[in-house]
């Protein structure tokens, strides 16, 4: 294209999600409006608990429940469901207000720290990454002076064994958490909450200061460590936010101030919040923008980028993309079960819970499909397996192709009734003996909408 007005367009168009590449990743999820990224690695996989926002109009945020997704490499992601809800702290009776949870595992059990907006923060523990979270306290865990200042905790657990969970808006605050993470030292600051003092050197010089915002400090704090110092990254600079960081010798400063990580551009929301973690060799950043179908300010979208510094340590300013990570780092088996809710990308998809805990895939309607990276088929496949459900009045069929939607048709699997909703049945077809690595799509057909719902699904080397 030489116009370069309308290579300006096709890019602005790209980068507002306008178009989905082969490759493009961004956002990680697309059956459910995602939000203030909380990753965590543990075994070998990577885990990312957000918070969740409700698809709605509504000029504020609807916020009811905590999600976890997870991946092993980084193209592929597994729904799990929601780990938490409002309705597990029990001591308070808000029906909105989930806000930006982190998850961290100290000696086998997983503690989900969460604000609630306007009730402090509560925490949550649990055996296991995918819960069942409990709340040990039965009590709100953290509030400072002002209740409405304690959201978006971040816990780093140092390489000494303590522990410090920060938070705050507009104020950012810390404890020193004992080691059983659920009770703070509170022979340090105000009973316990240590204030950090908010200098220009310390968070950057504000554009707009005012009485309650003196810094370019915002929220969402994410304390890491990483090239022998530790970072702070935070939302900066007012509405609408960037995400900055800023650099010290310890876990508790004295902290300098690093510059803009991820400035404004076209698809971000007016809020961003960012979560940094290391996976198999790299680090990866990650955020929330606004591309999604329907996507704005209170309709977010979970995305992440690889994230590099320069040799004296400072960060690389990031530029948010719809690609994302390209390239997986592995492959995965389609001849093992696949919950239906692993996918690289998707259209018109929906999620609902199967109560165990878990997700399974609905709300399927003509030509929404569901793409999967990296597949391995090296042994040759001959069979198409699936669990499925459908009514006497919905069926159809999924079309079995690779490299694209409309790539090479390896087979296609008739969906019948399994009498009704909720009832699963298996349903299989023969496949064209496809070998090798291949991107995988599902395409799904029929005549009316919501046309089956499906579980798990896996191909076999046998005919
Ligand atoms: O998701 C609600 C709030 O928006 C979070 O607590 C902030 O960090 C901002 O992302």
């Amino acid at each position: 294209m030489k116009n370069p007005v309308a290579v300006g367009l096709v890019v602005l168009w790209a980068c507002l999600g306008g178009y989905h590449s082969m490759h493009a990743q961004n956002p990680i999820v697309q059956t459910l409006y995602t939000a203030d990224p909380a990753p965590l690695v543990h075994d070998g996989t990577l885990y990312v608990y957000s918070s969740h926002d409700e698809h709605t109009d509504s000029n504020f945020f609807t916020m009811h429940d905590w999600h976890l997704f997870s991946t092993k490499d980084l193209v592929n992601w597994t729904a799990h469901g929601v780990v938490a809800s409002l309705g597990d702290l029990k001591w308070m009776d808000r029906d909105n207000g989930a806000w930006a949870p982190h998850c961290i595992e100290r000696n086998g059990k997983f503690y989900l720290y969460v604000p609630i907006h306007g009730e402090g923060i509560g925490v949550l523990v649990a055996d296991s990454p995918f819960g069942p979270f409990k709340d040990p306290l039965g009590r709100r865990f953290i509030q400072s002076a002002n209740i409405w200042d304690d959201i978006d905790p971040t816990v780093l657990i140092d390489d000494d064994g303590q522990a410090y969970l920060y938070w705050g808006n507009p104020k950012l605050m810390y404890v020193r958490l004992n080691d059983d993470m659920i009770s703070y030292d509170t022979s340090v600051g105000d009973q316990g909450i240590v204030y950090v003092g908010m200098t220009s050197e310390a968070f950057g010089e504000r554009a707009e200061k005012s009485e309650k915002y003196t810094t370019n400090y915002e929220e969402g704090p994410w304390l890491w460590k990483g090239n022998g110092q530790y970072y702070l990254f935070f939302a900066a600079g007012g509405i609408p936010e960037v995400i900055a960081y800023s650099t010290g010798p310890t876990a508790t400063g004295p902290w300098s101030y690093g510059g803009v990580v991820m400035g404004r551009h076209p698809g971000l929301s007016f809020t961003n919040h960012s979560g940094v973690v290391d996976f198999e060799g790299r680090t990866l950043f990650f955020y929330h923008n606004e591309t999604l179908p329907g996507g704005g300010g209170f309709n977010r979208s979970v995305c992440v980028e690889e994230l590099s510094f320069n040799p004296d340590g400072s960060v690389v300013p990031l530029i948010p993309t719809a690609d994302g990570i390209r390239e997986a780092i592995g492959s995965m088996s389609p001849y093992s079960r696949v919950e239906a809710e692993t996918m690289a990308w998707s259209e018109g998809v929906k999620l609902a819970p199967d109560g165990r805990p878990g997700v399974y895939v609905t709300d399927l309607d003509d030509g929404d499909y569901i793409q999967l990276r990296n597949v391995a088929f090296a042994q040759g496949a001959r069979r198409f397996e699936v669990q499925a459900s459908a009514t006497e009045r919905t069926g159809g069929s999924i079309e079995i192709r690779i490299d694209g939607r409309d790539g090479e048709l390896l087979g296609v699997c008739e969906i019948k009734s399994t009498g009704t909703a909720g009832e699963w049945g298996l349903h299989s077809c023969p496949v064209r003996g496809v070998e090798g690595i291949h991107d995988l799509y599902l395409v799904f057909k029929g005549e009316n909408s919501a046309l089956f719902a499906i579980d798990w699904w896996r191909f076999d080397s046998e005919g």
